[in-house]
């Protein structure tokens, strides 16, 4: 009998995930839980097999762009794939969306809402792209206070009906780049009758097939930067289902995300309606920014547990030298590196979505805002670093099989890619980071949180942990205190003292978890990510060696 070799198989999402049933246990009211607890078994069981089933099938289908009818009419339609179609229905009658709106479980929305996303969203080819902006859109028309377009548009994006739920986009990149978004070139004009239409092109549009938009435009005859832009909404199309004064110019050809429509769009005239003013859009939108930048850290988060999860039920299927990969040494040393960032990089993203809920139901303090605000970089930035390096791990530890494109895992990798970039880069995230910093009391707000957590430990291995998950915050902060007479040194060292936070505070929160788990026999899983996390550096800061760093740009002779 030749040799095959056993794929890797999912279970139940749900049933299968141990941190998140603690998790659960631990935030959630019994009762909650148990109003939940079949709906998140019924999506774990979606996410594990059907719709991974699906997302296989689907492998090859892209989007695709018709510009032309048979008799020559533009038309620009966009046809996504099946899944995508079956997923746009999902998340209305689950609520993947309207779950933070509703409110049923009051602060801990978030985390309800999350937590559904997270046992299917790794099935969904990134459908959740769409979802963000939707989001993040309503948030924004909420803070806005525009009532009209929050009467119009909020019961479409929060709707749990498949038939009237609508999708927001996201335009802001522009061929000037997505990071300094304030350069943009698109023109607002006012008519004589009061309304206004759009000029310009918009170079990175995820969500094209979405019924509305919002988007930065530059009134004519204000000034230049993001204070000079406004924020404008856009309803696509027209009672015919026509575009606006709005042309697709064609799909991205992209590494990941390939299920994604992200388009080239001109806006030739489109109609559009100011949202808060005509100035100042780029703090107009920051709620947004803000909202998708938090599911971007759930992404890396159910990103990195699909992979773990595959990396686990593989070394359980596949011998080599004579025993089981999870029988391995080396093996369970690799894997176990990735799980741990698995649990670190899902308790920052949960910690954020907590404070988001609290803030949401205006239940938080005026310190726990500030601190949702310093963590939204800092938990982006962190969670999608360690969603690449996982990614990339989980490949290898499929030996070709992960570099062969039919397993289905080299997407595992392509799509973890986009995280650190999509919504601001690394650097883009570390410089905001000090800027959320800046406000008076952040930096002190936020070790009080790292020390809570860390404090929380009894266990004397877990205080060990805890002190260095302090001491690493309080050192970033006598790096940052000595490093602000030179702006250059600020800035040279903002992403490895952003990249500390983000450790520092993911090991407290594993710290916390740990002593929680140990104080209710729950198995020594947790203290061991906590454990094996630490090994992996907190503080990166050590590193900040900015002596002769231009001669290692400068060309070779
Ligand atoms: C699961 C995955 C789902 C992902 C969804 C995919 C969506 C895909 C679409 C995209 O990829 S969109 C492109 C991504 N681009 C960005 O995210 C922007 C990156 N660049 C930045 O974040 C820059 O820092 C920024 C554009 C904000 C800098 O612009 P400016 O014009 O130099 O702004 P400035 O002066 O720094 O800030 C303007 C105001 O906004 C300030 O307030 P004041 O006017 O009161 O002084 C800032 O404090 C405020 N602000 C900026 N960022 C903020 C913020 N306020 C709150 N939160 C923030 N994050």
């Amino acid at each position: 009998m030749p040799f095959f070799q056993d794929p890797p198989r999912l279970g139940n999402q749900y049933d299968d995930d141990a941190l998140l049933a603690e998790y659960l246990a631990r935030v959630l009211e019994p009762d909650a839980l148990d109003a939940h607890e079949a709906e998140y078994r019924e999506l774990g069981e979606l996410g594990g097999r059907a719709l991974s089933d699906a997302m296989h099938a689907d492998r090859l289908n892209v989007p695709v762009l018709t510009q032309w009818d048979p008799w020559g009419n533009r038309v620009d339609r966009i046809e996504v794939s099946p899944l995508w179609r079956r997923a746009q229905v999902l998340a209305a009658e689950h609520g993947l969306v309207a779950a933070a709106y509703e409110r049923r479980l009051g602060d801990l929305s978030r985390v309800h809402q999350f937590t559904m996303n997270y046992l299917v969203q790794a099935s969904l080819d990134i459908y959740s792209c769409p979802l963000a902006m939707t989001d993040g859109a309503a948030r924004t028309l909420l803070e806005s206070g525009n009532a009209e377009l929050i009467e119009r548009a909020l019961p479409r994006l929060t709707s749990r009906d498949p038939a009237r739920m609508w999708t927001s986009g996201q335009w802001m990149t522009e061929r000037t780049g997505g990071s300094d978004v304030g350069a943009s070139e698109t023109v607002a004009v006012k008519n004589a009758d009061g309304s206004w239409q759009l000029f310009g092109t918009k170079w990175f549009t995820s969500a094209t097939t979405s019924e509305m938009a919002l988007t930065l435009a530059r009134p004519e005859g204000n000034g230049p930067g993001g204070r000079g832009l406004a924020l404008f909404y856009v309803e696509l199309r027209d009672e015919d289902g026509k575009l606006r004064n709005i042309q697709i110019n064609r799909l991205k050809d992209k590494l990941g995300t390939r299920k994604v429509p992200t388009a080239e769009l001109t806006l030739d005239g489109t109609p559009a309606v100011p949202v808060r003013g005509l100035d100042s859009g780029v703090r107009h939108i920051a709620p947004m920014l803000n909202i998708t930048r938090t599911w971007n850290a759930m992404g890396a988060t159910w990103g990195l547990r699909r992979a773990v999860a595959l990396c686990r039920d593989y070394a359980s299927r596949r011998r080599a030298f004579g025993a089981l990969l999870a029988d391995k040494p080396l093996h369970v040393d690799t894997v176990a590196g990735m799980a741990a960032e698995q649990e670190a990089c899902f308790h920052l993203a949960f910690r954020a979505a907590e404070l988001l809920g609290r803030i949401e139901g205006g239940s938080a303090s005026g310190d726990e805002e500030k601190l949702f605000r310093v963590l939204t970089p800092i938990a982006k930035l962190t969670t999608a670093k360690q969603a690449v390096a996982v990614a990339s791990e989980a490949l290898e530890s499929f030996g070709g099989a992960g570099y062969v494109e039919d397993t289905g895992l080299p997407r595992l990798l392509a799509d973890a890619q986009v995280l650190p970039i999509w919504e601001g880069t690394t650097n883009v995230l570390s410089l905001d980071t000090l800027r959320a910093l800046a406000a008076e009391g952040a930096f002190e707000l936020f070790g009080a949180e790292v020390a809570g957590r860390a404090g929380a430990a009894r266990d004397p291995a877990l205080v060990d942990l805890g002190r260095l998950a302090t001491g690493a915050v309080r050192r970033a902060g006598e790096w940052l205190a000595g490093a602000l007479g030179d702006p250059a040194d600020v800035e040279a060292g903002a992403r490895r003292f952003a990249l500390t936070l983000g450790r520092a505070h993911e090991l407290a929160l594993l710290v916390a978890h740990a002593q929680w788990c140990l104080d209710r026999d729950r198995g020594p899983r947790a203290a061991a990510a906590a454990r094996r996390f630490a090994a992996h550096g907190i503080d990166q800061l050590s590193l900040a060696i900015r002596q002769g760093d231009s001669a290692l740009l400068a060309r070779e002779r």
